[in-house]
């Protein structure tokens, strides 16, 4: 069963650089959003196959999910996922039928392409719910403050991704024993001399049959700004490795030695992946897997509940793949705590929703926190930790109410 095929698809780059669909009706400005955190405000617009979203850069387009999306459900809509690109160079029409992956290698005993036409019907598909989300996910939320993007929370989704194993295509590379990595690459490119975006897996990652060569999306095929045709999906994985319009492989046997695996997502090689603010590390490692985090969705600061009256509380968690245990949750500030009521598990690199019942007893204000625990124990620290790069932010969240 093939419920979507991919199709011809074109971006239109608008004059001064501004990027324009052709049948979406172009870009289209709403609105701007005040994100005082982290410093001034920003442009609201539309993109192709996207609704509105908070953008950080136009070109390449960086856009962020509006906080109001995480509470419409544990699926984050294909139109409201959020997009991030390193290079200008994006591709602006892909022929979803003609794409073709290579691959290849000194470590690879044959070299071959496959297209995505052959992905879908040479492979058995595997179907997966995973989040993804960007290293600098809530960049803009450290103090002191970093460098780089200044992201709120909104660059994280959760989606059901259906493609096929990694390791079934890689069966057919008659890979050698010599091999230590695996490469990616897609079809944008740097411009002015930026480094191409080309990341790599361990071969044993690679190999662990969780990587998967998604082609769908929530059921449709992948928007183009997440990756169509294709992409990688690495589950519990920082977004970094999730190469989209992957367009090469490359089975090699030395580490692979670019800008963007070096000095571009390292974290500090300690337990912690952090250093004292202001400091640099001493010895850096790739960026890996998630930290745990947990978010309340359906109140932001400032509301007002009132006294006496039963008021319920949703929001998210997840981690990198243990899954979430229990969610606790603080009315003052993380002096107690009590246990949230967690919804249905739709796999364990999910989004998990929880839920819990406050019923604010005087008049005043409320400091609500959430912390969530992975199948490890794991949670997040009280105060968050620091690092150079803003990586990996995880951190008790505070919601701050008024009942009267
Ligand atoms: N081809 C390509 N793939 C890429 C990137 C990129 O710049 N080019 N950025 C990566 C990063 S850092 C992130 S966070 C995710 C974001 O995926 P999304 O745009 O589908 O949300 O894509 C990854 N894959
Ligand atoms: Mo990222």
């Amino acid at each position: 069963m093939h419920p979507s095929h991919p199709t011809r698809r074109r971006l239109v780059m608008g004059g001064a650089g501004a990027l324009a669909a052709s049948a979406m009706g172009g870009l289209a400005r709403a609105a701007t959003v005040d994100l005082p955190i982290v410093n001034g405000h920003r442009n609201i617009a539309v993109y192709p196959e996207k609704r509105p979203m908070i953008v950080l850069t136009s070109r390449p387009p960086q856009l962020e999910t509006p906080w109001d999306v995480y509470n419409e459900g544990i699926i984050t809509p294909n139109d409201a996922f959020f997009v991030r690109y390193h290079n200008a160079g994006i591709p602006t029409t892909i022929d979803g039928d003609k794409h073709r992956i290579s691959i290849g290698g000194n470590a690879a005993g044959k070299s071959f392409s496959i297209s995505v036409a052959e992905l879908r019907s040479q492979f058995k598909p595997v179907e997966l719910i995973a989040v993804n989300q960007c290293s600098g996910n809530s960049r803009g939320l450290f103090t002191p403050r970093v460098q780089g993007g200044q992201l709120t929370n909104g660059a994280m989704g959760n989606a059901k991704w259906v493609g096929v194993p990694l390791k079934d295509v890689l069966a057919r590379a008659e890979i050698k024993d010599s091999a230590r990595f695996v490469t990616f690459n897609g079809l944008d490119n740097g411009v002015f001399g930026a480094a191409d975006l080309v990341k790599r897996l361990t071969i044993h990652h690679a190999m662990d049959g969780e990587v998967m060569i998604a082609y769908q999306m929530n059921g449709a095929d992948i928007p183009f700004l997440n990756g169509f045709p294709v992409k990688l999906v690495v589950p519990g994985y920082y977004g970094t490795y999730w190469v989209k319009h992957l367009s090469e492989i490359q089975v090699i046997d030395h580490e692979l030695d670019n800008f963007w695996t070096n000095p571009a997502y390292r974290i500090p090689d300690n337990d912690c992946a952090c250093v004292e603010p202001g400091t640099a590390p001493k010895a850096t490692r790739p960026i890996g897997r998630f930290d745990v985090r947990s978010f309340i969705t359906s109140v932001t600061d400032g509301a007002r509940l009132h006294v006496g009256q039963p008021f319920k509380v949703r929001g998210i968690a997840f981690d990198s793949g243990l899954g979430i245990r229990e969610v606790a949750w603080s009315a003052d500030g993380g002096q107690t705590w009590r246990e949230a009521t967690l919804g249905q598990e739709l796999g364990r690199f999910s989004f998990r929703e929880f839920t819990f019942g406050f019923t604010p007893s005087a008049a005043g204000a409320y400091d609500l926190r959430v912390r969530a625990f992975n199948r490890a124990g794991e949670s997040q620290p009280m105060q968050a930790l620091w690092n150079p790069a803003g990586y990996m932010r995880n951190v008790v969240e505070s919601v701050k109410v008024t009942a009267a």
